[in-house]
């Protein structure tokens, strides 16, 4: 198997909203990310991922589409992309799309024209089911709340939205659906871009007869009911084999609830489908015990549970496919906060030690934008300061509707798991409004930008930044690292994370305290090891204090 180029690849992920404002009306835009890119290629990540930077209302920021075609105007001019992604190539990395796909916005002309009638040349290009004793088709959850069917009395139907109502799902059984997906996708392949992130694109195939969800459906069950129906791969192969394969690009496709064997399945190095998933095991690892509540919760993961979600996927797809890895996006938490600790004390080691022990895994590592400084989740604590629809409608519900959580302990669960934590401009500066907009930020800044921010990083040698750039250097030099058979070492310790990898005679051995103590651990890492990386000055051998992260080379 030979490899390829995106195996050896380290992905930037950029929430456009809230990069980089260039004209100073308070909203990250596209020349502003040009005039970041010597940031990045010094950090020296090889591809940049963008959310989407389409025409849209944004209801979704972005994920409810109005023209696959247009540049949201807020972001800039289809010249001021052209004039970034010939920025981005010239500075040898590499442009990745967000599409989304499953859904349109309701504002889509095809959603525009579907809604009038039965008999339009759109009518069958969204799920339309008659009502069933005058109310919803089946009893399927949006995951924003509510039920994921609306009602249209022009067309005496309900369409299906399994997330906003403004997000109608396309429906992928009419073929002049797929058509123009694909058409779409050879828009932007003949710009120039070099692949796609596919948002949600396992329920792009909805189970045949729309069925109910057994029992009492959640927004979380619908999903996975929902996901990987029957003919996934079937329109994954129509996609590779008329477009995708005809370029060299990276795909990596969002799948919520999906497992290694889906993963082989879609992924696989042998496979002529997409390239990566990005799998959700880790990051669903705190649900609420009440299953009502889903996500919503504030108890942290345990360390034990994330070692057997992240050694499985490291271990089921060796040789078979191929992983992502990542901490968090747009819609999780900020991982420092989330998984270890941001305490002032605590916040520089245990975001390195994060690093270390993701980035020396086998697979292609995401960074979220502001996870490089180790910027934190924003600790709110008044409803007012949310803006994500998914955080304020199930704080209505939960809270106002079903009384299943009162007000304050839902402001608990929302400062713990809400997108929004990952949504706050970035902080680039100690100065006014972090150096991220000179007009009025369109969200918030968190409070702490004074005190990380990338001023501050790239003054300090020891900062996270440097840390970042050397496992990125590390990997990029280092085929054990890129390459390596993942081997488990001790799952069920709770307070350190360790794992080998192997490759052509060569071993790696990481080795990574998760707590604020000082412990004993002894994997031999005295005896002739080459110590690659580590967040501490000195090298205590058995010895790990408090987050400390060891990465040793045995040749
Ligand atoms: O997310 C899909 C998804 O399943 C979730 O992570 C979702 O964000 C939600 O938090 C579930 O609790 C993708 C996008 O990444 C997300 O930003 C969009 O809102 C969503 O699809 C709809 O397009
Ligand atoms: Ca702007």
């Amino acid at each position: 198997m030979t490899h390829k180029w995106w195996q050896s690849a380290v992905v930037y992920q950029i929430y456009p909203m809230s990069f980089q404002d260039s004209n100073q009306d308070g909203i990250g835009d596209l020349p502003g990310i040009t005039s970041r890119l010597d940031y990045l290629q010094k950090l020296g990540v090889d591809v940049i991922w963008l959310n989407p930077i389409y025409r849209s209302p944004d209801q979704d920021n972005g994920y409810d589409i109005a023209d696959y075609r247009a540049i949201n105007p807020k972001y800039g001019t289809m010249t001021d992309f052209d004039a970034l992604l010939a920025a981005t190539h010239a500075h040898g990395m590499k442009l990745l799309m967000d599409l989304v796909v499953n859904h349109t916005s309701a504002q889509h002309k095809w959603f525009q024209e579907s809604q009038k009638s039965k008999d339009n040349p759109y009518a069958d290009y969204y799920i339309w089911r008659d009502p069933v004793d005058g109310h919803e088709p089946n009893n399927w959850r949006s995951a924003f709340s509510g039920p994921a069917w609306t009602y249209v009395p022009a067309r005496g139907q309900y369409y299906l939205h399994l997330f906003a109502p403004g997000q109608p799902d396309l429906n992928w059984e009419n073929p002049k659906v797929r058509e123009e997906v694909f058409n779409i996708e050879r828009f932007w392949l003949d710009k120039g871009v070099d692949g796609f992130r596919m948002d949600v694109i396992n329920l792009i195939a909805k189970p045949a007869g729309l069925p109910d969800v057994p029992g009492t459906p959640t927004a979380g069950t619908t999903l996975n009911f929902v996901a990987d129906g029957k003919r996934l791969n079937e329109f994954l192969r129509q996609m590779n084999a008329e477009v995708l394969s005809h370029y060299d690009v990276m795909t990596v496709g969002e799948m919520p609830g999906s497992t290694p064997e889906d993963a082989i399945k879609y992924t696989g190095l042998n496979s002529h489908e997409l390239n990566m998933v990005f799998q959700f095991q880790h990051v669903n690892l705190s649900p609420n015990p009440d299953v009502r509540i889903g996500k919503w919760y504030d108890q942290p993961v345990k360390l034990t549970d994330l070692k057997v979600a992240l050694n499985r996927w490291q271990k089921a797809l060796d040789g078979k496919g191929w992983n992502s890895l990542y901490w968090n996006n747009h819609d999780q938490p900020r991982a420092v906060s989330r998984f270890s600790n941001d305490d002032p004390e605590y916040r520089v080691r245990a975001a390195k030690m994060l690093a270390t022990t993701l980035h020396m895994m086998q697979g292609t590592p995401y960074i979220y934008e502001g996870e490089e400084i180790g910027m934190t989740n924003a600790h709110f604590t008044r409803l007012d300061q949310y803006e994500d629809l998914e955080s304020i409608n199930i704080y209505h519900e939960m809270v106002d509707h079903r009384k299943l959580v009162d007000g304050p302990t839902m402001l608990k669960y929302m400062a713990n798991i809400s997108r929004d934590n990952a949504r706050t401009p970035m902080q680039w500066t100690d100065g006014e409004n972090a150096g991220f907009t000179k007009g009025n930020p369109w969200y918030a800044l968190n409070a702490n930008y004074p005190a990380i921010n990338v001023k501050q990083a790239l003054a300090d040698r020891t900062s996270v930044f440097y840390h970042y750039q050397k496992l990125i250097q590390l990997r990029h030099e280092t085929d054990l690292i890129k390459y390596g058979t993942f081997e488990e070492l001790d799952p069920a310790d709770n307070q350190v994370y360790a794992y080998r990898r192997h490759y052509q005679g060569q071993t790696l051995l990481v080795i990574s305290n998760f707590t604020d103590q000082t412990v004993t651990r002894d994997y031999q890492q005295r005896e002739a090891g080459q110590l690659l990386i580590s967040n501490y000055r000195d090298d205590r051998g058995t010895q790990l204090r408090p987050y400390e992260s060891k990465c040793y080379l045995f040749n």
